[in-house]
């Protein structure tokens, strides 16, 4: 890239200055920063020493990377491809077979307690791990080999950081997260399936910065990107607090953007910051698309929120006043991730009449 203007090439020489001011302020404001960072950011981020990334894959659909590349906002995979020096990514790099193996041992090799190791896909345990394979090694021993020389390990979509839907109830391959696998090492897991790759943006811009992880929950998400409900901050929710409900799709009250709740929708109890970031540079996400939250950033959704259209076992909705903490305990429970039956209540507008959602275990208890 030429040196005209703004368009000053940086590091990696793929991006212009005014796309990389850019990205690092759309990083700041997803890390809930005051735009004063941005020059601090833009300064850590510019250095030639750019940190290595071992990129791995495994039980998984590459959508986690696909998501990244088809970025638009503003073109995200370059600027993150400028920010790190991605030293070995299956899915991205020409080489294959023999010398790939190479790549991958020279680069963990050349850069041990140095690099970040990013983990896309789950890890099957069972039967020696022998359900996923590469150049003849489980996938257990290539990150029981690379993992613990890590500077740190990002676990990107649900299935790097949970195991994913392939750990889904009988689990046959034994499938889980790597937080399950590997200690001692600093592991940051972006769930989402796929994540938003703003939100890994916006990880890798902060360790860039201020050389440390974000601050954490206690599932090891990033509190900026996972610490407050889909419920919180949804463009339908107006309609959830005053009791406009789809009931069914395609019904009146759903060509008229009401909440998606009594279809199914977990944005209740599913943290991530989807209905403020959005996806794609064009606001689109799956509530405003008229499909509800399946919960895709928390641990089993594929066990614990399903069935995907109908309501979690066990809530109901009590109208009437005086409820609304009760709805924040609704997510609490999600959290700590434990229960097969969510006893939550919905916070709704006072004076409106009751009606019922009560699932079929309160109503053996009224009898
Ligand atoms: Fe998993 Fe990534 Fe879901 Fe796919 O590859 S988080 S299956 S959309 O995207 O790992
Ligand atoms: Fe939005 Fe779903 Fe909450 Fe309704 S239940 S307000 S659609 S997040
Ligand atoms: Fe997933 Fe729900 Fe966001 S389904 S993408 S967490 S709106």
């Amino acid at each position: 890239m030429g040196k005209k203007g703004h368009e000053i090439e940086l590091a990696g020489g793929g991006v212009s200055r005014r796309t990389f001011l850019k990205g690092c302020a759309i990083a700041a404001a997803t890390l809930g920063l005051s735009p004063e960072v941005v020059p601090r950011m833009v300064k850590a981020a510019m250095s030639p020493k750019r940190p290595p990334v071992i990129w791995l894959h495994f039980q998984e659909c590459t959508g986690c990377s696909e998501a990244l590349l088809r970025a638009a906002r503003p073109d995200i995979a370059t600027l993150i491809l400028d920010l790190i020096s991605l030293d070995y990514h299956e899915t991205l790099m020409a080489a294959a077979g023999k010398q790939a193996e190479e790549n991958l041992h020279n680069a963990v090799n050349k850069n041990v307690g140095k690099f970040i190791c990013v983990v896309e896909g789950g890890i099957p345990t069972k039967d020696g791990g022998i359900y996923c394979k590469i150049g003849g090694k489980t996938a257990m021993e290539i990150l029981n080999e690379v993992a613990p020389k890590a500077k740190a390990i990002i676990a990107i979509g649900t299935c790097g950081a949970f195991g994913g839907v392939q750990a889904a109830k009988p689990n046959p391959t034994g499938a889980v997260g790597v937080q399950d696998l590997i200690k001692g090492r600093p592991i940051i897991n972006i769930p989402g399936c796929p994540p938003n790759p703003e939100n890994f943006l916006a990880t890798v811009v902060q360790i860039l910065t201020y050389g440390r992880p974000p601050e954490l929950d206690e599932l090891g998400r990033p509190k900026f990107a996972y610490g407050r409900k889909i419920h919180d901050h949804c463009e339908r929710r107006p309609h959830f607090d005053e009791g406009r409900f789809v009931e069914r799709f395609g019904d009146p009250g759903h060509k008229k953007g009401y909440c998606l709740y009594k279809v199914g929708c977990k944005g209740p109890v599913t943290y991530s910051n989807c209905s403020v970031e959005r996806f794609c540079n064009i606001g689109a996400w799956p509530v405003g698309a008229g499909h509800g939250c399946i919960g895709c950033t928390e641990p089993g959704f594929w066990d614990t929120m399903t069935p995907i259209y109908k309501h979690l076992p066990g809530i109901y909705i009590p109208v009437g006043g005086g409820i609304r903490e009760q709805a924040e305990e609704i997510g609490k429970v999600a959290v700590g991730g434990a229960a097969a039956v969510i006893a939550a209540h919905a916070a709704v507008g006072i004076g409106k009449k009751i009606f019922s959602l009560r699932c079929s275990t309160e109503k053996k208890e009224e009898k």
